[in-house]
């Protein structure tokens, strides 16, 4: 028997947090012979949510499920954490300004940052799903001395789901038959998901469908997809993003197959001229255990301009949140 590998949940009292974890002590996310352990962080109203969900794990009887403990504390929730899934945040209200909603995140990624490289195991692989994630991952980022800035990334695998979904739909094919998507930029309505590179069955996608469908109505209709969830489902997205973050983590830990990579945001180190520290999506394939950008594609001048106005809004919210004093 395996050691197990012990997984943080933040926002484990909420619905994404409830989606993701059943599946991740059924062995969906690091396998089926691996053992895990699960912490639950929440904020003190969020905790009976948390306790409740623990006991409907106790009650699954998961043989791969090897202890699962709910904390209002950073320090004892974060501690020995090989992966940390950072999914409870402040997301954007009606009327909330930008500022609000940053200084009400950096209260919570800050410190969860700092509790992080206190706490974590010397492997501790770090996904922010809560929004906004990517800003959200680099406060955390910036208040975690001494843990790798590679080790913290945002989701937006969702996006790249969607993405590949949307496509497949449109082509009349399976998702099996989609290749090469790619997710740029921002988890926000500036991503630019982006098909020059993309296959359906092996042929490129451009020819497949619309060009200006392709570079008009697809990309709206990914990046507002949550909306439309919204709006059809009575909620937001919750499994499917439960989904993606699991997804995210397993990739990461066991590797992405052959030459086929999927979408992270990932600190830059100055790829395709985003700006070296930001948390922005690329196309990323996982080889040893780590995030490896993919490397010399083409970008074409309509791909160079979406690309640089969702990178333009990740610098302006690091401008931000520095005026802010959160990093
Ligand atoms: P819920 O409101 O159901 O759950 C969030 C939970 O986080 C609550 O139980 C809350 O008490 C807890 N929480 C808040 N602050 C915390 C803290 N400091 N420490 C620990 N727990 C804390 O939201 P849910 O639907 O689960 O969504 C969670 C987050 O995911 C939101 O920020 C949402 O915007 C974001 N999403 C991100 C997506 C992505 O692709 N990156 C897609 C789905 C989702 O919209």
């Amino acid at each position: 028997t395996q050691t197990p590998i012990t997984i943080t949940l933040t926002g484990a009292g909420g619905q994404i947090g409830y989606a993701a974890m059943f599946r991740i002590a059924a062995g969906d996310m690091l396998g089926p012979e691996q053992p895990v352990a699960l912490r639950l962080l929440e904020i003190p109203q969020g905790m009976r949510g948390a306790e409740g969900a623990a006991m409907e794990l106790a009650d699954c009887a998961f043989p791969l499920l090897a202890g699962v403990e709910v904390s209002d504390d950073p320090a004892v929730a974060f501690d020995g954490a090989n992966v940390a899934m950072l999914i409870g945040s402040r997301p954007r209200t009606a009327g909330m300004e930008r500022g609000d909603l940053l200084s009400a995140n950096g209260a919570i990624f800050g410190p969860q940052g700092a509790a992080i490289a206190a706490r974590a195991a010397a492997d501790v692989r770090v996904i922010v799903v809560g929004n906004p994630a990517n800003t959200n991952a680099l406060i955390a980022q910036q208040h975690a001395d001494g843990v790798p800035a590679e080790r913290f990334t945002a989701l937006t695998r969702l996006d790249h789901n969607r993405a590949m979904g949307l496509l497949a739909a449109e082509s009349g094919v399976g998702v099996r038959d989609i290749d090469g998507v790619t997710i740029w930029g921002n988890h926000s309505a500036t991503q630019y998901p982006d098909l020059s590179r993309a296959t359906v069955s092996g042929a490129p996608a451009l020819d497949a469908v619309d060009a200006a469908w392709a570079r008009g109505a697809y990309i709206e209709r990914v990046a507002k997809r949550g909306a439309e969830i919204i709006e059809v489902r009575g909620g937001s997205s919750v499994a499917s993003a439960a989904n993606a973050a699991i997804e995210h983590v397993r990739d990461w830990v066991l590797g992405t197959p052959g030459e086929s990579w999927t979408s992270a945001a990932v600190v830059s180190r100055g790829e395709y001229g985003v700006p070296e520290g930001l948390v922005s999506s690329f196309p990323v394939r996982s080889r040893g255990g780590r995030w490896e950008v993919v490397e010399g594609l083409d970008i074409d001048a309509f791909s160079r301009e979406r690309i640089d106005a969702s990178v333009a809004e990740l610098l302006a919210e690091r401008e931000a949140v520095r005026e802010l004093g959160l990093i």
